[in-house]
């Protein structure tokens, strides 16, 4: 991983954005198997903000999704429900956890054959500066208690 953010910030290091994106980590990106019969799943990382100022994600986006939003998953009266968020904000110095049971990805409307552990995803997340960091997830079996992100979503 270290080493191909390496190869790319040479690679574009005529471009200012190389750098400024480079402060933004993200570890442990993991997809949600899916089941042959559904088109939506969630991703969850860890986004972690070296810089000294903060970074706000307005937006992400996958070739095999149609649409990928960003969702927080919330107790209301003892019953989870999902919010959508407009962006994701990480402060500098911090980071932001995205997990079963909180924040996560919503991806919605699978393009093509159904996601198995082993697989990969590739997302991109848009910055709000305009900088964008490319992320290769990689799909787990569903194996977590919090399945809640996917039945939330039936009838979308
Ligand atoms: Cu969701």
């Amino acid at each position: 991983m270290k080493s191909k953010i390496g190869g790319l910030a040479l690679l574009l290091s005529g471009l200012p954005m190389a750098l400024w994106a480079a402060d933004l980590a993200v570890q442990d990106a993991w997809v949600r198997a899916i089941p042959p019969n559904m088109q939506t799943t969630a991703a969850y990382m860890v986004l972690r903000n070296a810089g000294t100022s903060g970074k706000t994600v307005v937006g992400a986006a996958s070739p095999l999704f149609a649409r990928v939003e960003f969702h927080e998953t919330v107790q209301q009266g003892g019953v989870a429900a999902m919010m959508a968020r407009d962006s994701l904000v990480i402060d500098a110095g911090g980071q932001v956890t995205l997990k079963p049971g909180g924040y996560h990805m919503m991806l919605i409307g699978l393009q093509g054959k159904p996601l198995q552990a082993g697989d990969k995803v590739p997302l991109k997340l848009r910055l709000s500066d305009g900088s964008e960091v490319a992320i290769n997830a990689d799909v787990r079996a569903a194996q977590t208690p919090a399945a809640q992100e996917q039945h939330h979503h039936h009838g979308h």
